[in-house]
Parts: C-alpha cells; sequence; structure tokens
C-alpha cells in the first residue's frame, strides 16, 4: 500500500517552441509529463492539449494544458523541482520576460491553499484572467476552489469565457 502524498499541485503547462529530438510544443508538453513521473511526481490527472494565442509579445502559438500532481514536496521544493524539469527541455531564465520558451511550468494551486514567498505565489497571481490555464483546468480539477475568491476552477473558467 503506497502512502497519501503530503502535497498536491495543479499545475500549468505551456510551450511555444519545438525542441530538436522531442518535437512541436504538444510532443514537448507529452514528454514533460513523463519527466514530472520520472522525477517522482504523482501525475494524477492530465487534460487534453489546446492551441492558444500568444499573451504579450511572443508571436508564435503555444500548447498549453495542466496536469494534477502529488507528491511530499513542499511549495519552494516543488517550485525547484519544476525548474529543474524547464532546464531539462532548454529552457533558459535568461532573457526578455514572456520571450518564447520551449516549456513553462507553473503552479496554479496547492492543496495547502495559499503559499507567499519572495520566489513563489500561490494561486497564481494571473490564473483567474488566463483562459488557456483555465480551460485545461476544469477538465481535470472542475471543483477545485480558489482559496482567494472561493469560487470554483469551473466557475472561474465560465467566468473568464463570458468575459473573452
Ligand atoms: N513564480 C512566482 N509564482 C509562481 C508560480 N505560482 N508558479 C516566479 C511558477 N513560478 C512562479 O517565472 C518567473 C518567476 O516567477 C519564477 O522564477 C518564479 O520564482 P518564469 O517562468 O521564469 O518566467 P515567465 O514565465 O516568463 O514569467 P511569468 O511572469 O511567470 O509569465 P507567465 O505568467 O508564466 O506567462 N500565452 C499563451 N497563449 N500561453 C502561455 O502559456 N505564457 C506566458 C508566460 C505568456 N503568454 C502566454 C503563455
Ligand atoms: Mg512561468
Amino acid at each position: 500500500m503506497t502512502e497519501a502524498s503530503a502535497h498536491r499541485y495543479l499545475i500549468a503547462l505551456g510551450s511555444n517552441r519545438r525542441l530538436p529530438g522531442v518535437g512541436r510544443p504538444r510532443a514537448v508538453l507529452d514528454a514533460a509529463v513523463a519527466v514530472l513521473a520520472e522525477e517522482g511526481w504523482q501525475v494524477e490527472a492530465v487534460s487534453r492539449w489546446i492551441e492558444s494565442r500568444p499573451l504579450g509579445p511572443s508571436s508564435r502559438r503555444y500548447s498549453n494544458g495542466a496536469a494534477l500532481i502529488a507528491g511530499d514536496l513542499e511549495p519552494c521544493e516543488a517550485l525547484k523541482s519544476l525548474q529543474a524539469i524547464e532546464q531539462v527541455f532548454g529552457r533558459e531564465r535568461r532573457g526578455q520576460r514572456w520571450r518564447s520558451r520551449t516549456l513553462d511550468l507553473d503552479i496554479v494551486l496547492w492543496s495547502g491553499g495559499a503559499w507567499h514567498s519572495r520566489d513563489l505565489a500561490i494561486p497564481h497571481p494571473a490564473f483567474r484572467e488566463r483562459r488557456f490555464v483555465l480551460g485545461p483546468a476544469a477538465q481535470i480539477a472542475p471543483h477545485w476552489r480558489d482559496p482567494v475568491t472561493r469560487l470554483t476552477v469551473r466557475q472561474l473558467s465560465r467566468r473568464a469565457e463570458a468575459r473573452a
């Protein structure tokens, strides 16, 4: 019998560059899910991948999705794990914010509620406005409640769709 994990995270995945040897952004997201499992995360659910128009200066379309992952790492350590996986996919942290990237992994929600430290804010500050996060998230975690607004992911997703 396996013990229940201490922490659960809803994460957002994004890619808008192909990676030599892996392929186009969708293939990068598939590969990222495989690496999450190799790194010890229990991957409990994965959304379908969607295509989305870029928000910000990049002109390349994104593939986006969401996953539910569980493990024993607390938030700051979880962020480090996700950033190490971004590095595996050739993400350079230098340079312009929001430049095109092979892989972006953001923590959207955490089973412990809210978290604020120098390098990490949970819930992700922008997720309530982002259909490319909320649409996939609503597929896999519709009833998860945002600790700030008390709305569920499904409600937030519908609200964002209605505004679009
Ligand atoms: N950080 C703070 N909170 C978090 C969190 N909850 N999850 C800090 C992850 N990271 C968090 O992120 C910058 C710093 O944010 C990290 O070092 C971490 O300490 P980054 O990934 O290095 O840089 P970034 O992603 O370029 O910046 P930012 O502001 O996080 O951008 P976003 O919000 O990730 O947006 N358009 C479409 N269609 N699809 C996309 O996926 N993504 C972006 C990037 C822009 N436009 C997009 C998409
Ligand atoms: Mg990011």
